[in-house]
């Protein structure tokens, strides 16, 4: 098998059962055999669909050696041999709004094509992020939170939600006005979740201004340095966990340190105005919209 896949590139096909012949509880045998032969490059095993054991097998033998998409394959295989049977059945009642559907089941593959689609169809690209993309991913936090779907599942429909994004993001900027003041956008140190700042930077430079984005998990020092350097009005702060929000304290504390001029505005799922108002932020906005109406507010009392 090995000589078949590494040295002539060729696919292969075997039957099973042969190992075990003449041998007691055979089905183990076999099993082992065929993760062994997965991991040698087989591409096809003769074997009985119906043997949970070997079917199980060949799902988690995918899922170690990383074939494509084998995470989630794993996980919807695994359904219905356990006690929570729910995930499928909730995703299925679902609207039947092929881009939320994308999102929810992780189509990273296809929401190209199907963003395309919905734009073919008349859709707005705002009313495509607003009506489908948020709301899908909103629902696999809940799902995420209730256990009902698994961190790939997570992941997957994450990165569906992003590549969906990056599409619809060239049709928004083409709106873009002249550019206004400098504003410094970042996920707080210790924070990898940049979906909801990448929308914020999106409205932001949709509404002319200049957008600097210094990415995810950016130490308050790193935020404060740019911001003097690149003199951004304005310090635009997303923190999407309990365990980080405390982070935009840091930001908050480290400008007013340095005398730094910009003022700083935060949001996420986690934060709220009152949190704001406790670590002395200028600002609090819930959504990516309301942020560019507090940014020009900011900016007006100035
Ligand atoms: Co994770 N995650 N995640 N996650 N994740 C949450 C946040 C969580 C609530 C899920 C849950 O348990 N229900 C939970 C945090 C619990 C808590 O602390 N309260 C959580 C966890 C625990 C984790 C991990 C620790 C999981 C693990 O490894 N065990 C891990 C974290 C690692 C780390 O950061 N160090 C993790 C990882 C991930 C993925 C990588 C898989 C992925 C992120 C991918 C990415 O961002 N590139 C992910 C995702 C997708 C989520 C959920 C499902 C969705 C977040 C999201 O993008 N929402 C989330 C559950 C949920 O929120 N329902 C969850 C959509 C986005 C548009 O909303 O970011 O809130 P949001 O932004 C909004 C507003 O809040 C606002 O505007 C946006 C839209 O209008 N806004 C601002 C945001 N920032 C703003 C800044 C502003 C103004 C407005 O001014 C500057």
């Amino acid at each position: 098998i090995a000589y078949c896949h590494d040295e002539l590139g060729l696919a292969t096909v075997c039957g099973l059962s042969n190992i075990s012949f003449g041998l007691p509880q055979r089905s183990y045998v076999n099993a082992a055999f065929l993760t062994m032969a997965m991991a040698k490059g087989l591409t096809m095993a003769i074997a009985n669909p119906s043997q949970d054991l070997l079917m199980h097998t060949a799902f988690a033998s995918d899922l170690l050696l990383h074939k494509p998409a084998s995470d989630t394959a794993y996980i919807e295989h695994m359904a219905a041999f356990t006690d929570d049977q729910a995930a499928p059945a909730k995703a299925a009642k679902e609207p039947g709004d092929p881009v939320y559907q994308a999102v929810l089941k992780g189509n990273r593959e296809k929401i190209g094509v199907i963003v395309d689609q919905a734009l073919a169809e008349g859709r707005q690209p705002k009313e495509i992020i607003e009506t489908s993309l948020i709301p899908a991913i909103n629902q696999v936090g809940k799902y995420f939170e209730d256990q009902t779907y698994f961190l790939p599942q997570l992941i997957a429909s994450a990165e569906a939600m992003e590549k969906g994004i990056a599409r619809l993001t060239p049709l928004l900027s083409a709106d873009a006005k002249d550019q206004k003041a400098t504003v410094i956008l970042a996920t707080v140190e210790g924070d990898i979740h940049d979906i909801g700042k990448n929308l914020v930077a999106l409205m932001l430079r949709n509404y002319g201004y200049r957008v600097l984005d210094l990415g995810k998990d950016v130490s308050a020092e790193k935020i404060v340095a740019a911001a003097a350097k690149e003199g951004a009005a304005i310090i635009g702060l997303s923190a999407l966990m309990t365990t980080t929000m405390m982070r935009m304290k840091d930001v908050v504390d480290c400008v007013r340190e340095k005398g730094c001029s910009s003022k700083v505005i935060i949001g996420g799922a986690v934060t709220t105005q009152s949190f704001a108002d406790e670590i002395g932020a200028d600002g609090y906005s819930g959504d990516a919209a309301s942020a560019v109406t507090l940014v020009d507010h900011l900016l007006e009392n100035q």
